[in-house]
């Protein structure tokens, strides 16, 4: 068996959950925080039988989509004087981790 982590932005959540449930998989949401952006996205933990790990991934990915963030960054120069400096950056589709499951239990 195989517990599934799958960060999604908060947009997508509502979609890959439906689509999970659909498929007959169980999952859990947890609201959370990225630590860059420090704004609000989605954590989905999935326990499965390690066949349908890959049945999971394509879900997700499907209702994933990749995002473009602007980011305002600060620059130091020698002078002490400091200015922000926007970075675009790209966020998503997904952010997925795979571990083993060493032992379920449902009591
Ligand atoms: P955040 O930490 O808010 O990161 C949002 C996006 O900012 C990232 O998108 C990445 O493009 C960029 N980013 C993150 N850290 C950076 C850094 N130190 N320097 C420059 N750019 C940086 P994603 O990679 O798609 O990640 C989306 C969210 O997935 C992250 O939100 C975080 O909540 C989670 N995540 C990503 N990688 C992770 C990891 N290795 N461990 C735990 N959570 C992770």
């Amino acid at each position: 068996m195989k517990l599934i982590f799958a960060i999604v932005n908060n947009d997508d959540s509502n979609f890959v959950q439906s689509a999970l449930t659909q498929e007959g998989f169980s999952a859990t949401k947890l609201s959370t925080t990225g630590g860059f952006l420090k704004s609000g996205n989605t954590t989905f933990i999935i326990g499965v039988d390690d066949d349908k790990v890959d049945d999971i991934i394509s879900i997700i990915a499907k209702h994933s989509k990749k995002r473009q963030h602007i980011v305002p960054t600060a620059a130091t120069y020698g002078t002490g004087m400091y200015s922000s400096i926007p970075i675009e950056v790209t966020v998503g589709g997904a952010t997925v981790f795979v571990t083993d499951v060493t032992r379920f239990e449902k009591l």
